[in-house]
């Protein structure tokens, strides 16, 4: 009975459950006091290590405007990642799709610097 009522999709049963692919997040917080050139408002983490495929969300909680810049080895701003300028509370997100380690910093505080390492 269950096997005719199957058969003829009286029922139908959602066998194939495939699993979704899940972009993994992270967060790298852009700390009260980053502004600070002689405060320890490090990014946080300052090394963010990720995989690859992970969607990385900056927040400005400072009370002063920043923004992340993606930089080469010799500090040089490069287009990759960059973000206008985030007011306090805003967000910046960049997914990164290959291996590497990627240096930015905030191009109105630029001792502010920080890493994204993708194993
Ligand atoms: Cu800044």
């Amino acid at each position: 009975m269950i096997k005719f009522l199957i058969e003829n999709k009286v029922i139908v049963i959602d066998s194939v459950m495939e699993p979704v692919p899940q972009a993994v997040n992270a967060q790298v917080v852009i700390p009260n006091g980053n502004f600070d050139v002689t405060g320890a408002g490090f990014y946080s983490p300052l090394n963010l290590e990720i995989s690859v495929g992970t969607i990385v969300t900056w927040v400005n909680d400072d009370s002063v405007p920043h923004n992340i810049q993606s930089i080469d080895t010799n500090g040089k701003v490069i287009q990759l990642f960059n973000s206008p300028p985030l007011n306090t509370g805003d967000r910046f997100e960049f997914a990164f799709d290959e291996k590497g380690v990627y240096n930015y910093y905030c191009s109105f505080h630029p001792w502010r610097v920080g890493l994204v390492t993708v194993n």
